[in-house]
């Protein structure tokens, strides 16, 4: 009855806690991957803009679940295109392209969202 079995599942439990801390770890900007990934992995996102970096090349974003990468957090992106942010007002719910490429990730595609739009975080 007690065979060598007995101890998997402690270490399925520590398997399961490796990874949720691996994603509570995302806000640090961890970029690794394991090899045999696709190189670049692009994810369509909805949440509520917050403002813009002194340097105008980060949006810290309010940002639901995103499927196997993240939970809802409040986070800083890298925005490459340089006026993507000039015409969302601040407090605005927004739609973007999450890329997750080697060594990088960023956002793309910055859309606005129609006024009123209730976000999975946003109270009823
Ligand atoms: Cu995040």
């Amino acid at each position: 009855m007690f065979d060598s079995n007995s101890k998997h599942p402690r270490r399925m439990a520590r398997t399961i806690l490796f990874a949720v801390l691996m994603v509570t770890a995302c806000e640090q900007g961890n970029s690794e991957r394991k090899s045999g990934e696709p190189d670049t992995l692009t994810y369509e996102v909805r949440g509520r803009f917050l403002n813009t970096s002194a340097d105008g090349l980060r949006a810290r974003i309010h940002h639901e679940e995103i499927a196997s990468v993240m939970p809802i957090m409040k986070m800083w992106f890298i925005v490459k295109e340089q006026d993507a942010l000039r015409d969302i007002p601040e407090g605005s719910a927004i739609a973007f392209t999450l890329v997750r490429a080697p060594g990088e990730d960023f956002i793309e595609n910055i859309r606005l969202l129609p006024p009123g739009t209730m976000l999975s975080f946003d109270e009823q």
